[in-house]
């Protein structure tokens, strides 16, 4: 087994919960804009996850409750751009804050020199902006995002792609992600995933990540292990991953 060379980080749900105050409330925004009466409560929305991509969501939604509205050509698309701009207005005034423990792990990564990549479903303008408000786009080496792969998680893709970009095995690398959707696209490309673990993905089937907590925890602020787990110290380091990875 060779050594950690890499950690791959998913961003909603996992960097931070972007989902219910973020991406959701953007979606609503987008549609009264348009002047359709759809609303999204924080309750259905956990439903529509199960649909990875914004767009797709969308096309689900209609498919599936509104099925006698017809959307012309080029329809979803446009109202999935309005909805990024809300996005990002709502990103810019700080409202989404990272998840606790990221940020500590990433500066420890980084001066353990750690190559780091995102893989995420989400539109690329959404994590560049999410990373520029919180920690600096610059310090990830790939950022894979929304359409550049056309099948998004749960299929492989996108994670094939980074490693791809950064000529690395799927042995030289662990995943952080935080849904079963983003479980199921890492470990069909054979990398070992961390699962942290929010209020939409709680009860999701995490079988093939090599742990599964709470979040990664502070020192002040105890993570929980979801799954076996014997880590002596109360929050998730560069060493607990190490040692993860060696698995
Ligand atoms: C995130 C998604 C995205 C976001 C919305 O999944 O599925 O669709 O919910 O962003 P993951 P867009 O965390 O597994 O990457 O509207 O830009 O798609
Ligand atoms: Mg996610």
């Amino acid at each position: 087994m060779t050594e950690l060379q890499a950690i791959i980080f998913d961003v909603d749900g996992t960097l931070a919960d972007t989902e219910r105050d973020g991406h959701r409330v953007a979606f609503n925004r987008s549609f009264t804009e348009a002047g359709l009466d759809w609303h999204w409560s924080a309750e259905f929305y956990g439903e529509l996850l199960a649909i990875a991509g914004g767009k797709e969501r969308i096309r689900h939604y209609i498919e599936r409750y509104h099925p006698d509205f017809a959307p012309e050509n080029g329809f979803i698309a446009q109202l999935h751009q309005t909805k990024t701009q809300y996005y990002l207005e709502l990103l810019q005034t700080g409202a989404i804050p990272l998840r606790p423990g990221v940020k500590r792990l990433i500066q420890e990564a980084r001066t353990g020199g750690i190559r780091l990549a995102i893989a995420t479903t989400s539109a690329l303008p959404n994590a560049i902006a999410l990373l520029q408000q919180t920690l600096d786009p610059d310090w990830f080496e790939v950022i894979a995002a929304g359409d550049i792969v056309p099948a998004k998680k749960p299929a492989p893709d996108i994670y094939h792609y980074v490693l791809k970009q950064m000529q690395l095995q799927p042995s030289d690398c662990i995943v952080l992600e935080d849904s079963p959707h983003g479980l199921a696209a890492a470990t069909q490309a054979h990398l070992k995933t961390l699962v942290t673990v929010n209020d939409y993905s709680r009860t999701g089937e995490f079988n093939t990540a090599c742990l599964v907590v709470d979040c990664l925890g502070e020192p002040h602020l105890p993570c929980t292990a979801l799954s076996k787990w014997d880590n002596p110290k109360p929050y998730l380091d560069l060493e607990s991953l190490r040692q993860l990875q060696q698995l």
